[in-house]
Order: structure tokens, then C-alpha cells, then sequence
């Protein structure tokens, strides 16, 4: 049931399978930003804290311990548990979610859903990946073992925290990891909650354990730590060039990163305008923008440009804004005030570059950190808002004329994470899929991600992929064992 005053029971850091304040005694508070109210001041950790968390992630990883001595299946029944834990109290983290996050509770709830899709299909997939038999010269036998890598630390964002984990926790647990999660700063509601619900599906100590706090402190400390084995990260290009950096400089850590994106999609002129113009409404104002894959630059054929521009402002001044726990409300506030006032900022400066307004453009309400769904039409490709990642309600839509020139166009970027079409020709679908450089092409569809599929971007947009049988890779060692034999046929 949604319930805004949701109690929140862990505000503390989770460590060893235990709930226990920072070294420092430090909190910060997190805050609901539909209302700009505090919900809870919540455990800072840092440096000290994440050295705890990853002596007992290492010993939980220790060649002789409980769950290095768990096989395959056994792994996966712990993380069915797990699922079906998160499932039981699917109200209680969508409201916590809701709260922290601001999304609409519905929305909160089908997020909750998938984080427990995710869980069920990586514990399907923890007996079901396999070394090789290798071609050796004889007399010797070879064949390759994969094994985890060890450590992991994993850094998450605010846009979806549920899911985000659970597309971080589900590869790492299958084979046999150890984690130390750091959630983001703005949500860390939901991921202390799963922390005491991976204790009670019974856990080993120390395989899961969740530092709460800031990036440049606590999330540093993992990213720099010599103590982890691979970092996966899910945030700006920003920070990903730091983490890697750190990687380098500390022991070379595995490194996988998951960053933002200006992604492409094109409507041609065959499409059935009322389906395409919905189809680029949800692909922008999903997740009220907040959303790495969102379709952020909208290229409109110029033969349908008008009627086009027409209907997407039509649809979002039908999206209705609010009170995340009011039922039928599609669009919460942002985040918080950050990225608030970075939204507003931007809309600022694509009226000033010579964009315009078709509907939208102000708050929706001063009560919390709300935006108007925005649509600008005449955006051209020198325009700020047309090359740079917004991650807010705010729908840019550009004019094209030929294929060929709208994928030169839709490639000229430094992100390459998802890219789609609509259209009725498939000739024109298939040149666009193959020649786009997007790590996921969506075609008459967008935001299409599937779990069994692999996701990830092309150049700056980030480096492996999550999802699919791709994310395992991410989380395994492959060692090659070779052997001589006697008497050989
Ligand atoms: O991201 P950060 P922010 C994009 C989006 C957004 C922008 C900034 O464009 O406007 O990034 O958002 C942790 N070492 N995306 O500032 O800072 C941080 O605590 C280690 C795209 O929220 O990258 C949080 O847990 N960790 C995106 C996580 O990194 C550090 C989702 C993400 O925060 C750190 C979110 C450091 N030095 C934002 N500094 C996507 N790809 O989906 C911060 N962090």
C-alpha cells in the first residue's frame, strides 16, 4: 500500500552482516524532494568505513569460507531468497522509494518488480556458465575455469537505486563475489533496506555490505582501495574518468563503467504520427528525464516536422506532475535541488540560444523539485541543449532531411549508449541499427531494455556491459589449467 510516511527502520552503515554507525559518528541527511522535508539522517561513511567493509568482504572471500565453500546451486538459492524477500515487501521499499527518490509510487513499484526479475535471472544463471575444453598438443590436457574475481565494489546512482543494485548485485552474487556497495547520496533508502533483507534470506557475513555516503569520500575510498578486486560504476562520465583513474593508480582493478548519454532517435516520414509522437514522449520524460538511456535528442523528419512538434507539446501538457503518491500522477520532482536548478539552467540557456518553448519551461510547484515537461522545438546541433545531457523533463526536437545526413548527425557526439527509429521500412530500420554508434538500437520502440539483452555504450557512454550473459564476464577470472598426461591417445 503507498504510504508517504513510510517508516525508514536502517539509517546505519551495514557491515559483516551488521548494522553500526560511521568510525566518525557523522550522518547526513536525506531528503524527500517532493516536499524538501528531511526523512532521515543517515550513517556518513568514508575512508575508515569502507576499510571495514572490505576486510570483511575479503574474508568472506577467503579461500575456506562459507560461501566459498557454497557451490552453484546453493549461490542461487540464496539470491531466490533474496528475490523473493524484496517481493514480499515490495510496498515498503516502493514507498521508501517513492520518498527518497521522488518518482511516482506506481512507477516505484515496477522498479521494485524488475529489481526482483533481475535477482530470479542471475540466480538462474549461477550453474549455467562453463569453461572450455581446450585443443592442447598432446601429451598435455588443458581447459579453462572461470572464477570470481573477488571484491567488488560497486557505485550506483539516485535515478534508479532499487534496480541499479540489483543489476549490480545479481551478476556479482551468481559467481560467487563479495560486495561493498556505496548507493548514492540522494537515495539511500531502499539499499539498507535489501541489506537486512540479505541478512535474514542468510547470507554468509560479509558477502554483502553497503557503505552509505558521499562520492568524493566514501565512493573514492572504493574506487582507490587496494583491497578490491573491480569497481562497476553507474554515473556521469565524470566521475568514471576518476574511477578509472584511481583504478590505475591504486591496483589495477577491473573496471566497468555505466555513464550518461545524448542518445539519437529519429522519426521518419512514414511513421503513424500519433504512435511516433508517443513513442519519443516516453523515450524523453520517462523517469521525468532522469534517465541514461533517455531519448534526448529528437530528429523529425522535415516533411512532418510541424505536425509533429504539434503533438509532442500536445502530449506534455497531458503529463500530469505532482505528488508522487497521488494516484495517476506521471511525473514527480527531480532528484533534488542540484539537479533542480541544473534543469531550469538548462532550459534557460536553450531559450537564450534561440530554441523555442512550445510548452513547459517554468516549476511545476515550489513545494518540492519540480520542472514543467518542456519541449523546445528549432534545436539545432551547435545548441547546448542538443549536445549536452540535461537529465530532466525537457524534450529537444530537431529537423532532418535524409538518412544518411541524421546518422552523420546522431554519431556526432562523444556518448554512444542507445540510439532508435521509427519506421515502416525495414531497409531504412536495419541501415540505421547497423550504422549508429549506440550500444542498444531501438527500432519502433524505445527504452526497450530487457534483462536477458546486454547493455552498455559505445565510446564515452561507458566501457562492458551489464545485463544479459555479458554482465557475468564482468564478474569472473578465467584461468586456464593445463596438464600432462602419461599415456595420451
Ligand atoms: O552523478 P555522479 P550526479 C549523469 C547525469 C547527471 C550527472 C550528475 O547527467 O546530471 O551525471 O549526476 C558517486 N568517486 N548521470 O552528480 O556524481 C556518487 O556518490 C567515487 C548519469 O549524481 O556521477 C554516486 O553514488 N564515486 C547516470 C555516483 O557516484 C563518486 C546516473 C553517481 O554520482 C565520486 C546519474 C568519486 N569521486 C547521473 N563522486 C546514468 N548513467 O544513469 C561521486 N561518486
Amino acid at each position: 500500500m503507498s504510504n508517504p510516511k513510510q517508516p525508514v527502520k536502517y539509517t546505519k552503515l551495514f557491515i559483516n552482516n551488521e548494522f553500526v554507525d560511521a568510525v566518525s559518528k557523522k550522518t547526513f541527511p536525506t531528503i524527500n524532494p517532493a516536499t524538501k522535508e528531511k526523512i532521515a539522517d543517515i550513517a556518513e561513511g568514508n575512508a575508515a568505513d569502507v576499510d571495514l567493509a572490505v576486510e570483511a568482504a575479503r574474508a568472506a572471500f577467503n579461500r575456506k569460507s562459507d560461501w566459498r565453500k557454497l557451490d552453484a546451486a546453493g549461490r542461487a538459492k540464496l539470491i531466490t531468497k533474496l528475490a523473493d524477500l524484496i517481493n514480499r515487501d515490495i510496498n515498503i521499499l516502493a514507498n521508501l522509494e517513492s520518498m527518497d527518490n521522488g518518482k511516482p509510487f506506481s512507477q516505484a513499484l515496477l522498479d521494485v518488480d524488475r529489481a526482483v526479475q533481475t535477482l530470479k535471472y542471475y540466480a538462474d544463471w549461477a550453474d549455467k556458465y562453463f569453461g572450455e575444453t581446450v585443443q592442447a598438443p598432446a601429451p598435455l590436457v588443458s581447459m579453462t575455469r572461470k572464477e570470481p574475481v573477488g571484491v567488488v565494489g560497486q557505485i550506483i546512482p539516485w535515478n534508479y537505486p532499487l534496480v541499479m543494485l540489483a543489476w549490480k548485485f545479481g551478476p556479482a552474487l551468481a559467481t560467487g563475489c563479495t560486495i561493498v556497495l556505496k548507493p548514492a547520496e540522494q537515495t539511500p533508502l531502499t539499499a539498507l533496506y535489501v541489506a537486512a533483507l540479505s541478512k535474514e534470506a542468510g547470507f554468509p557475513d560479509g558477502v554483502i555490505n553497503v557503505i552509505t555516503g558521499y562520492g568524493p569520500t566514501a565512493g573514492a575510498a572504493i574506487s582507490g582501495h587496494m583491497g578490491v578486486n573491480k569497481v562497476a560504476f553507474t554515473g556521469s562520465v565524470q566521475v568514471g574518468k576518476l574511477i578509472m583513474k584511481a583504478a590505475a593508480e591504486s591496483n589495477l582493478k577491473r573496471v566497468t563503467l555505466e555513464l550518461g548519454g545524448k542518445s539519437p532517435l529519429v522519426i521518419c516520414e512514414d511513421v503513424n504520427l500519433d504512435e511516433a509522437a508517443a513513442i519519443a514522449h516516453d523515450a524523453i520524460f520517462a523517469n521525468h528525464g532522469q534517465n541514461c538511456c533517455a531519448g534526448s535528442r529528437t530528429f523529425v523528419h522535415e516533411s512532418i516536422y510541424n505536425e509533429f512538434v504539434e503533438k509532442a507539446s500536445d502530449l506534455a501538457k497531458q503529463r500530469k506532475v505532482g505528488n508522487p503518491f497521488v494516484e495517476g500522477i506521471m511525473q514527480g520532482p527531480q532528484v533534488d535541488a542540484e539537479m533542480y536548478h541544473k534543469v531550469m539552467e538548462y532550459i534557460q540557456v536553450g531559450k537564450s540560444e534561440g530554441a523555442k518553448i512550445e510548452t513547459g519551461g517554468k516549476p511545476a510547484s515550489t513545494a518540492g523539485y519540480f520542472v514543467e515537461p518542456t519541449v523546445f522545438s528549432n534545436v539545432t546541433d551547435d545548441m547546448k541543449i542538443a549536445k549536452e545531457e540535461i537529465f530532466g523533463p525537457v524534450q529537444s526536437i530537431l529537423k532532418f532531411r535524409t538518412l544518411d545526413e541524421v546518422i552523420e548527425r546522431a554519431n556526432r557526439t562523444s556518448y554512444g549508449l542507445a540510439a532508435g527509429i521509427v519506421t515502416k521500412d525495414i531497409n531504412k530500420a536495419m541501415k540505421f541499427a547497423q550504422e549508429v554508434e549506440a550500444g542498444s538500437v531501438w527500432i519502433n520502440c524505445y527504452n526497450a531494455v530487457i534483462l536477458q539483452a546486454p547493455f552498455g555504450g559505445f565510446k564515452q557512454s561507458g566501457i562492458g556491459r551489464e545485463l544479459g550473459k555479458d554482465a557475468l564476464e564482468n564478474y569472473l577470472e578465467t584461468k586456464t589449467i593445463t596438464m600432462r598426461i602419461a599415456d595420451v591417445n
